[in-house]
């Protein structure tokens, strides 16, 4: 009884280490387990579903495998890849989940989430995330032409880049009396989430009752898998050879 959670991938073309890390990881970790959780930023960057390039081609046919062996599989998304739709889901087979999602986990609620919620005290980034979420502007966003997407896409990342090296570190973690609240909305004692790169699990007070937030890892320089039992959980690494 193995349930696994990943998060911030990050995969791109130019990355062929991290998918090369990551299909090992679904060919070869994946057998027998209850499921697979990925917690968003599965992709650097996503601007529609009808991207087909081959490299996207390769990452949803190692999903597929995954689903027609039986393993179900869920996808949160991220702050990069926000956009991923029902086609990528029927195309993968992969289960879309919202953007907090209360689950079971062998007799625990907790509850799932990509992170970047948490991060309140980044106003910048809620401002942005505000208006690309919202179905109008995302629905303007799709009628643009596949290429013209893309070359947004690229000027934002560049914008962007050059955003973050300015903010404090405190700024781009989470709050922590958010993460209090979001456990108390949810009615929950445990959380899994990813986004901060800050691979860690932080034992909390709720109420007066221990309370547990497990951060997930990012792919940058190995893989990063949290492999959960009813036994108890532990956050793995994995190395891109
Ligand atoms: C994803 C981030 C780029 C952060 C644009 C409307 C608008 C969607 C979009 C374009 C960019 C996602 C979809 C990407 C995340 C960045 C830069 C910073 C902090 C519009 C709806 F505004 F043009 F109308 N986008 N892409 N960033 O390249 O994947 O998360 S992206
Ligand atoms: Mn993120």
């Amino acid at each position: 009884m193995t349930t696994l959670f990943i998060a911030d991938l990050h995969l791109s073309a130019d990355r062929p280490d991290i998918t090369d890390c990551f299909l090992r990881f679904m060919a070869h970790d994946t057998h027998g387990i209850d499921a697979l959780y990925v917690l968003g930023d599965l992709f650097e960057m996503w601007i529609g579903d009808d991207d087909d390039s081959p490299f996207h081609q390769q990452i949803k046919q190692a999903f597929r495998a995954l689903t027609d062996r039986g393993v179900p599989c869920y996808f949160i998304h991220g702050n990069r890849d926000f956009l991923i739709g029902q086609r990528f889901s029927r195309e993968t087979g992969v289960q879309l989940l919202p953007e907090h999602t209360v689950i079971d986990l062998y007799g625990t609620p907790t509850l799932v989430l990509h992170g970047d919620t948490l991060c309140t005290l980044d106003e910048a980034y809620q401002k942005y995330r505000k208006k690309v979420h919202n179905r109008f502007i995302q629905w303007l966003f799709f009628r643009l032409p596949l290429r013209t997407r893309q070359n947004i896409g690229q000027k934002m990342r560049g914008n962007s880049h050059k955003n973050n090296r300015a903010k404090s570190q405190s700024i781009m973690d989470v709050t922590p009396d958010e993460v209090l609240a979001k456990m108390t909305e949810y009615g929950v004692h445990q959380m899994i989430h990813g986004h901060t790169h800050r691979p860690d699990v932080h034992a909390l007070s709720l109420h007066g009752q221990p309370a547990t937030r497990i951060v997930l890892g990012d792919w940058y320089d190995h893989g990063s898998v949290l492999v959960c039992t009813p036994a108890g959980n532990t956050l793995e690494t994995r190395d891109f050879q």
